[in-house]
């Protein structure tokens, strides 16, 4: 086994540092409701209390908007609409993107110089910077994005283990980990249950398609893991706490 590097200053106190400047980001473009469940745990039939109902309630929304997003790509009438057709390779690095670094109201924090990545276990942190989770073993990851909204993409991801992460801050691999974005709000949170913590393919994502991600695809981290809704592969990663 090797010990994890010291990298990254040690602080008893959390604090909420996104180490910049920037002002506070809005989220300007809240994704549809249609999320609220696989990221609130308030809400009636979240994931892992997903009801039958709500399976069948999604499967007759998807079709619906199937329907009509197929149609808005014919039809000019519903035009409009067609921003839910399927989108698999239109966008940067060959992936679609569900909701821009400039809708999400994050495009300085993510690109500030000052910008650090977070990882908390107990009363434990490191505070990485970026090319601080360069230097640490990068992994291959083959795993699609999979968006409610009706679309797939297949990608090859590179980045830091999860896992590595965990034992980096001496955190149990028994326990789920809450990952944060640079985001504010509803979704930008995602708890990854602990079995998916230990599985080597769930990696803190740095690259896409052997590239620097893009900041709408998360730059400067994003989680990517396996079978997983697209809306928990939180993008802008500003800290990931072993709970
Ligand atoms: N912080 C944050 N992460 C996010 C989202 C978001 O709105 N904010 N959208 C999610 C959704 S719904 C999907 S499908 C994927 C899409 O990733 P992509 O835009 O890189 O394709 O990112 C997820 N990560
Ligand atoms: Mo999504």
């Amino acid at each position: 086994m090797t010990t994890p590097p010291p990298i990254g200053p040690e602080r008893d106190a959390i604090v909420d540092d996104h180490g910049t400047d920037d002002p506070p980001a809005v989220p300007r473009d809240p994704p549809p409701s249609v999320y609220a469940r696989f990221v609130d745990p308030t809400t009636r039939g979240a994931p892992g209390a997903v009801t039958r109902r709500a399976i069948l309630r999604g499967a007759v929304a998807a079709a619906g908007l199937a329907v009509l997003a197929f149609a808005g790509q014919t039809v000019p009438f519903l035009k409009w609409i067609s921003f839910l057709a399927p989108r698999s390779g239109d966008g940067p690095q060959g992936v679609p993107i569900n909701r821009t670094a400039a809708a999400a109201g994050v495009t300085m924090a993510a690109q500030s110089r000052g910008y650090t990545f977070t990882v908390t276990a107990g009363g434990r942190m490191k505070v990485l910077t970026l090319d601080q989770l360069r230097e640490m073993p990068q992994h291959d990851s083959d795993l699609p994005i999979a968006c409610v909204e009706g679309w797939s993409a297949q990608a090859t991801w590179r980045g830091v283990r999860v896992r590595d992460l965990v034992e980096l801050v001496g955190g149990d691999l028994d326990r789920d980990v809450r990952f944060v974005s640079l985001e504010r709000g509803l979704y930008a949170v995602s708890v990854l249950p602990a079995n998916f913590v230990r599985n080597p393919s769930s990696l803190v994502a740095l690259e896409l398609h052997g590239e620097t991600l893009t900041v709408d695809h998360g730059y400067p981290c994003r989680l990517i893991t396996p079978n997983r809704p697209g809306v928990l592969q939180t993008k802008w990663l500003a800290r990931m706490e072993v709970l």
